[in-house]
């Protein structure tokens, strides 16, 4: 049945475009755009694209957005001459900049990371804002806010590095540089100077959740599509009806591993598990550089890093020498 192996969607529907819910025309005069459909769009989800509800939470989101990231470019390309071409070439490899240590929690002049503090002004609004909005429309269908608050979970991450530890640090220096490759080597420096974030017992834990949600995606994922021939990927039915899909996809992992998960704890397993990924990162950065200075150190001493010894060894460094 090679029908069923599939890694695109099947079966697309196009008609007359599908408005949703018409809440007594409130959210109806504020969904923008014209709908269309696009079957390369269809693959991969609902071939409609549109229309998109915008409100005064999407208004803002989107502009401060644009903000910081025209912010974050216009300052990058300033940096290359206002070269188009050196900008494209060295796109990869061009920051913004926090502000040097000395400015400490102050403004700094704006070409010494005064504009790095007006663009995460900017980014905190647009993330907050989005945050606002995803809650709002929820409430606004009725729905549960689990999407809200797994957000809010990231957010408390991007928080923990941006706003919160630098805050403790006494410094907005500490924050993390805009740009796809000196933001990667801010993730490797931190690691350094604290002594390898591998011994972190947070980062481990996070790691753990990522890897672990990773794991029960593809899990829940290949279930879902391995019994659709029996009807499985129509969930809310199976969930009511409790069909042969749902019967055989548990049983296939009661007989494999020896516990299933049902149909409805599937997904609070993935929510918890992918949430736990930036909770427990923030806690890990929070401790870093405020109450933990070198997690190597801080292995060693709670037993589960093996001390080095030589001259390069723990003895030496705690001795201060080399
Ligand atoms: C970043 C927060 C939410 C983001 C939001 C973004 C926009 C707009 C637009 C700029 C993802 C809002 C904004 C969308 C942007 C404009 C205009 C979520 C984020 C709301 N690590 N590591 C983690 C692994 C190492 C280091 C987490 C693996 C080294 C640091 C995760 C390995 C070093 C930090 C993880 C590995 C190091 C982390 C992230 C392997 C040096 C963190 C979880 C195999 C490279 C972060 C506790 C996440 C953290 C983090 C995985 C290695 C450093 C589990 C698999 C040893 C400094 N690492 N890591 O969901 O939480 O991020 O640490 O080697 O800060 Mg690590």
């Amino acid at each position: 049945m090679p029908e069923y192996q599939n890694i695109f969607t099947q079966v697309q529907v196009q008609g007359v475009p599908e408005m949703g819910l018409d809440d007594n025309g409130r959210m109806t005069r504020e969904r923008v755009g014209k709908p269309f459909f696009s079957s390369l769009v269809g693959w991969m989800g609902n071939a409609q694209i549109g229309p998109i509800y915008l409100g005064w939470t999407g208004l803002i989101g989107l502009a401060t957005g644009t903000l910081a990231l025209n912010i974050i470019g216009l300052n990058m390309l300033a940096q290359v001459g206002w070269s188009i071409p050196e900008f494209l070439r060295q796109g990869f490899w061009l920051a913004l900049e926090p502000p040097s240590p000395e400015y400490g929690l102050q403004m700094p002049p704006l070409r010494d990371g005064g504009w790095y503090i007006i663009a995460s002004f900017f980014l905190l609004v647009s993330v907050i804002s989005w945050w606002l909005r995803a809650y709002l429309l929820a409430a606004e269908h009725k729905m549960g806010k689990h999407v809200a608050w797994a957000f809010a979970a990231a957010i408390w991450l991007f928080l923990v590095l941006g706003l919160f530890r630098p805050i403790l640090m006494g410094s907005w220096s500490e924050g993390v540089p805009y740009g796809i490759f000196p933001h990667l080597d801010w993730t490797t420096a931190f690691s350094i100077r604290y002594g390898n974030l591998y011994y972190n017992p947070f980062h481990a834990l996070s790691i753990v959740f990522l890897y672990g949600s990773a794991l029960l995606f593809a899990m829940h994922g290949a279930t879902i599509l391995a019994v659709t021939r029996f009807g499985g990927d129509r969930e809310l039915e199976q969930i009511a009806d409790r069909g042969t899909a749902s019967e055989r996809a548990a049983l296939f992992w009661r007989w494999t591993m020896g516990f299933n998960a049902t149909m409805e704890g599937i997904h609070r397993w993935a929510w918890w598990f992918a949430v736990l990924t930036p909770i427990t990162g923030g806690i890990g950065i929070l401790l870093t550089g405020t109450v933990v200075d070198n997690w190597y150190l801080w292995a060693v001493e709670h037993h589960f890093a093996p001390e080095y010894l030589g001259d390069y060894g723990y003895e030496a460094y705690s001795a201060g020498g080399n």
